[in-house]
């Protein structure tokens, strides 16, 4: 359940609770697809670097070990040993992201899975079967994240086609939290906003799925080859038909900045393969910009990476040890770096938080949007 504390402006200070616990909003998800967040980073260590919850993904956890497994050993909080709040992602976006061979039916999608080319279908009932064995705690809806750019013909007989998967994976969903065996009798199910970048199509789906009420509502389809100003375009477009009483989720950005940038619009909750992904290469957000850490002139720094932050990396390391057991490929690199990274993510929405609960939102946005873009 969504509860609204305050809003400055467009921007929403509200706590999301679930089963799992409470989650203090607007927030990040750290994304650990199969099950672990890559940079060998554990549970322990996620509850130090301030994360609140976690995000799995269906498609690959179904393919390996596969969700009967999981489901066997006692759903994934335990498999994991996480304990807070863990969204899975449909499949929808990894089947048209990562297979090969697909083919879109009305009944679903025929694809090859990426690890043994095996043929596997999915639809709205597969999905929400196996997020049910998963129990996570907020199952996302099937859907088609179309491609960019896409005519608006296609756009239009995709997004009805998303409406109806929609009122299936409802359905199912009610079917399967009644069941004796289900693991998460209480899972919640949140649909997902399609329509490319045609702003009508956008609304008209959003008014469409926002009657089936659902327990929160993500805006899909974005970030995937748009630029910033038609993905916030496209987030005030859509922003006033989501139920204000109903938590919002940004799928799948981003940069610090556009994480600003969506908050001021209205948006609650985030997730990016950024923070980890981007670390691995050397490329670490700090209070005072983006730095890369593989740059000769940190080779005898011993400055922290980051001067303004208190991570458990930057009390104890110098830029110059991280930056050579990166050069030197040292797995301790990568987990350092990845560390720094969430870290700062989490902070970075603690920090926003902060100052909503202040009343001085405004004030860092506009101090804080020029300088987090920055390369130094
Ligand atoms: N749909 C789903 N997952 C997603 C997306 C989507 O559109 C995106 C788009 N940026 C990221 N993850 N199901
Ligand atoms: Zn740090």
């Amino acid at each position: 359940m969504y509860k609204l504390i305050k809003k400055q402006g467009n921007a929403r200070r509200g706590e999301f609770q679930t089963v799992h616990g409470t989650v203090q909003t607007p927030a990040f998800m750290n994304v650990g697809t199969s099950a672990a967040i890559k940079g060998g980073i554990s549970s322990y260590d996620l509850k130090d670097l301030k994360c609140q919850v976690e995000l799995c993904n269906t498609y690959h956890l179904h393919l390996r070990p596969g969700d009967d497994v999981i489901r066997d050993l006692g759903g994934l909080h335990k498999f994991m040993g996480w304990d807070r709040p863990i969204l899975t992602d449909s499949g929808g976006f990894q089947v048209f992201s990562l297979s090969s061979l697909r083919k879109i039916e009305e009944e679903g999608v025929y694809f090859q899975s990426h690890i043994d080319g095996r043929r596997i279908f999915m639809g709205p009932e597969e999905s929400m079967r196996i997020q049910s064995n998963l129990a996570s705690t907020i199952a996302m809806a099937f859907d088609e994240c179309i491609e960019n750019p896409s005519t608006r013909e296609y756009t239009a007989r995709s997004i009805a086609r998303t409406v109806r998967w929609l009122e299936r994976c409802k359905k199912e969903m009610q079917r399967l939290n009644s069941l004796p065996e289900t693991i998460n009798k209480n899972q919640l199910l949140f649909g997902i906003n399609q329509g490319s970048t045609f702003e009508d199509l956008r609304i008209e789906h959003m008014k469409q799925i926002a009657d089936l009420d659902l327990d929160g509502y993500a805006i899909g389809g974005l970030a995937v080859g748009e630029t910033a100003e038609e993905m916030y375009h496209i987030i005030e477009a859509v922003e006033p038909y989501m139920p204000v009483d109903k938590i919002r989720y940004l799928m799948g950005v981003g940069t610090p900045v556009n994480i600003l940038e969506a908050v001021a619009r209205g948006v609650d909750l985030f997730d990016c393969v950024m923070p980890s992904r981007n670390a691995r290469h050397g490329h670490i957000f700090t209070w005072d910009g983006v730095i890369n850490l593989i740059n000769a002139k940190y080779q005898r720094d011993d400055r922290p990476i980051d001067e303004h932050c208190d991570c458990p990396v930057c009390r104890q390391h110098s830029r110059a040890y991280i930056r050579h057991l990166l050069k030197a490929g040292e797995m301790l690199g990568m987990r350092l770096a990845v560390m720094h990274n969430l870290y700062f993510y989490n902070t970075l929405m603690e920090r926003i938080r902060e100052a909503l609960d202040n009343d001085t939102f405004d004030e860092f946005y506009q101090k804080y949007v020029p300088i987090l873009g920055r390369r130094i």
